[in-house]
């Protein structure tokens, strides 16, 4: 589980990288409980969670608060790192495992300051220039993406295929790296091959059938190549 003292911290970090599922309350399907959802999803091999409350809809204040707080409990039952997207003041609040920022957001050095010297510090990067000043500010990983067309953020970035992840490892750059956009279990194999040490998914498990089902394909499809022979 995450926080083994056996492990050491970069290791738990590119573990969790693995099957990272990012997701808020509008990314469920109505109906659905998004604490069963995480739940499923864990079960079927999610190894990360954020939580991303945000766009049209998106809860604010105590119920945003009271929405992590659940999904945190899902991540402590079964020891995976509870990220919280953005809102440093919430992630300080709930004594988040860590923080995923983007670029418009304070620097990686400044966003550990307030959250404390333990906690993950993730930064999405789209170019080498910005991934090598997020590693130079202390981020723990960085977020490459996105890799394909999303359906799951409007103001995404063009997909940039697998170019920057092997860019950033021919440079040598052995940071934890995840990727993201449009990462489903049938397109993740030349992500892993291209050097990523996992995918973050929105859309490929909360609007899957069965998220277990979804988080199951996923894990098989991001084994390192020596485990999967
Ligand atoms: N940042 C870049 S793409 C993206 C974010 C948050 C959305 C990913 O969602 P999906 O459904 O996995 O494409
Ligand atoms: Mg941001």
């Amino acid at each position: 589980a995450y926080g083994d003292p056996r492990e050491s911290r970069e290791a738990a970090i590119r573990r969790a990288m693995r099957v990272y599922l990012i997701m808020g309350s509008t990314n469920v399907p109505a109906g659905m409980d998004p604490a069963e959802l995480l739940r499923e999803a864990i079960a079927g091999g999610v190894t990360c969670f954020q939580f991303r409350e945000k766009g049209g809809g998106a809860l604010a204040g105590e119920a945003k608060l009271a929405l992590a707080k659940r999904l945190q409990a899902v991540c402590r039952e079964h020891g995976i790192p509870f990220i919280v997207n953005d809102d440093i003041s919430l992630a300080v609040t709930v004594k988040a495992d860590g923080i995923h920022v983007g670029q418009d957001d304070d620097p990686a050095a400044a966003i550990r300051a307030r959250i404390g010297p333990g906690a993950i510090v993730g930064v999405s990067a789209h170019t080498p220039g910005e991934a090598r000043q997020a590693l130079a500010d202390g981020a723990d990983y960085l977020g490459i993406g996105p890799i394909y067309p999303t359906g799951s953020k409007p103001d995404a970035k063009a997909p940039q295929g697998t170019r920057l992840l092997e860019e950033l490892r021919a440079a040598g750059i052995g940071a934890p790296l995840v990727a993201i956009g449009g990462i489903a279990p049938d397109n993740a194999a030349p992500i892993m091959a291209a050097g990523a040490d996992g995918v973050s998914v929105i859309s490929a498990i909360t609007l899957a059938p069965s998220a277990r089902e979804a988080a199951l394909q996923l894990a098989g499809a991001t084994a390192e190549p020596q485990q999967q022979r």
